[in-house]
């Protein structure tokens, strides 16, 4: 950490006490009705006003508490923030709801995702389930936490036995060819959970509610607080063939299960296909 770069700590209680704002007000918004619904690289891949509300919540805020950091959002991408990304520089990474399809449904299962980076690495994140309160946090090298509670991932370590979460694209080609993929992953696992957010997928398995979770097509705001918490939380985090988690695959499981999840998904082409 450069001299004058907050602890993990410090930026961890601003993010915090950001996203607990941001999810009361994505939960208000709901409750008052969804509206604004527009769509962006599908007719399925939506996103509504309290999208859009929350993260200009959360970027105004950061600029009032940290206005020589830089933010990434789903919604509206870079901030203008004219930081020098300089050593040291704070970088947000928000995702103001994630799990939006959820949110448009009402099913209470989305969450408002925000990372701290630094030099490139994620130093802190939180996860809060908007609908139900429930918060996920993590610090690099300090543990991840759920309200308090030390998590440690799962002890699974028979893939035959592995509760496997995971997610599918928009687009309706991608979605194929992801089915295709757990059509030849499923007998070779005890079952698969698809909740609709990554965020929190990520935040359960760090918890140990599911075994593994893996998804192809994730943007850095989808993964980067809950992979940290994951990370911290004991799993192993990344790609194939030793790449980090990224857009072609996010695996996150405890190391037992990691490889053999892994060689699946590899044999299986999961990161091949549009
Ligand atoms: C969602 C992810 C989820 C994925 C969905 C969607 P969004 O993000 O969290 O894991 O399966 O297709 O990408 O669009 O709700 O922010």
């Amino acid at each position: 950490m450069q001299v004058g770069t907050p602890a993990p700590d410090e930026l961890l209680k601003v993010a915090v006490e950001i996203v607990r704002q941001a999810a009361d007000t994505a939960r208000r918004m709901r409750a008052e009705g969804v509206s604004g619904i527009a769509t962006k690289s599908t007719a399925t891949d939506v996103v509504t006003a309290a999208d859009r509300a929350v993260e200009r919540e959360v970027v105004a805020t950061l600029r009032s508490l940290r206005p020589g950091d830089a933010v990434l959002g789903e919604e509206y991408g870079d901030s203008d923030v004219a930081v020098s990304g300089g050593p040291g520089v704070v970088r947000w990474i928000l995702d103001p709801i994630d799990g939006t399809v959820n949110y448009l449904y009402g099913l209470p299962h989305y969450a408002v995702s925000l990372a701290a980076e630094v030099d490139g690495q994620v130093v802190a994140g939180v996860v809060r389930n908007a609908a139900t309160g429930d918060e996920w946090t993590a610090t690099r090298g300090g543990g991840a936490y759920r309200e308090g509670r030390r998590l440690r991932g799962s002890t699974e370590t028979d893939l035959g036995q592995a509760l496997v979460a995971t997610g599918f694209g928009y687009d309706a080609a991608r979605r194929t060819h992801q089915a295709g993929v757990l059509n030849r992953l499923i007998a070779h696992v005890r079952d698969i959970r698809r909740y609709g957010a990554a965020s929190l997928d990520l935040c359960m398995a760090a918890e140990g509610l599911v075994d593994a979770y893996y998804e192809r097509g994730l943007n850095l705001w989808d993964h980067a607080a809950g992979g940290l918490i994951a990370t911290e939380a004991g799993l192993r985090v990344g790609g194939l063939n030793g790449a980090g988690p990224g857009p072609d695959l996010v695996i996150a499981a405890p190391p037992a299960l990691f490889g053999p999840l892994h060689d699946h998904l590899a044999r299986c082409g999961a990161t091949d296909g549009p």
